[in-house]
């Protein structure tokens, strides 16, 4: 069992460990980095994505023996994705938005859930190089650098900025369903924006600047903390197929209110159905 104190505890411990971990971002982002890539040549790690998940969880792990972890380096290095217990766990992105980082692109965060009995507990969300602090525990609402905010209750595409992935493009096995997607969103919306950090794109979609991020391909690490933040703050995020979402396999329409998602679910089913006609007459 865990309580509301402990889960204080927890809060407290992890969010002075995070912002002390940011230094590592802030002291690296102009300089020179060793860059490997992973799946792709777009997939790019740097030692400071290892540096800092070996840090976030020796520390947290210190604190808190018997809780577990799932972070983006381990997972990659060990090749196995561990599942889901009721066990507190800790999910964890080092560095979100690693190819910004490269670029020396200042919208890169890190980005760290709990989970307790499959339930996301607390969320945060640290860009160390604007400082950017976003925040949330379950049923205590959102806030950034300690200043609640709220999701935007636009409904409608037409006045929307909606955010997505430009990235996935670069995978040829996708990339069609991508650019359709994209299209789509362009032709309809006030504007897009790709903005290449998961995490801080939903929380952006939390504090109301954009009304909606749609993406998938992503893991468990690049969103645990933005949904909670995002529900946190008055948003919905559900599948991309309009059912519930599964934050162990992460297919993101998440939005400032139900009405915008559902209708972003239909725009994608629609682009989707388009990019397949175009294949089928070609
Ligand atoms: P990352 O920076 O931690 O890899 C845009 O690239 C967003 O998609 C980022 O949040 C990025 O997280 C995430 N993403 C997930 N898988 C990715 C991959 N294989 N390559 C690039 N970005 C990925
Ligand atoms: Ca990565
Ligand atoms: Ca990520
Ligand atoms: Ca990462």
């Amino acid at each position: 069992m865990i309580s509301n104190e402990d889960l204080d505890y927890c809060y407290d411990f992890v969010l002075k460990l995070t912002i002390e971990s940011g230094k590592i971002i802030r002291d690296a982002i102009q300089g020179s980095k060793k860059i490997e890539t992973k799946a792709g040549d777009w997939d790019l790690v740097t030692q400071y994505d290892k540096k800092m998940e070996e840090f976030l969880i020796n520390s947290i792990a210190k604190e808190f023996p018997k809780h577990k972890f799932i972070g983006e380096e381990t997972v990659s290095s060990t090749n196995s994705l561990p599942e889901l217990t009721d066990e507190p766990t800790w999910i964890i992105d080092p560095i979100d938005g690693t190819t910004n980082f490269v670029h020396s692109f200042p919208f890169t965060c890190v980005s760290i859930g709990l989970s307790v009995k499959k339930e996301l507990e607390i969320g945060i969300v640290y860009n160390p190089i604007l400082e950017q602090l976003f925040t949330a525990r379950r049923g205590r609402g959102a806030s950034l650098n300690g200043k609640p905010i709220h999701a935007s209750k636009v409904e409608k595409l037409e006045h929307s900025l909606l955010c997505l992935e430009a990235s996935y493009a670069t995978i040829e096995s996708i990339r069609d369903t991508v650019l359709g997607r994209m299209e789509a969103f362009v032709s309809v919306a006030h504007g897009i924006r790709t903005m290449g950090s998961a995490a801080l794109t939903l929380c952006y979609v939390a504090m109301g600047a954009a009304e909606a991020y749609h993406t998938d391909n992503l893991m468990a690490w690049d969103v645990a903390a933005g949904v909670l933040i995002i529900r946190e703050a008055g948003g919905v995020v559900i599948d991309t197929n309009g059912g519930e979402f599964n934050v162990m396999s992460p297919k993101v329409v998440a939005a400032g209110n139900h009405k915008l998602a559902i209708e972003l679910v239909k725009l994608i089913k629609k682009a989707d159905f388009t990019t397949l006609q175009k294949k089928l007459l070609h």
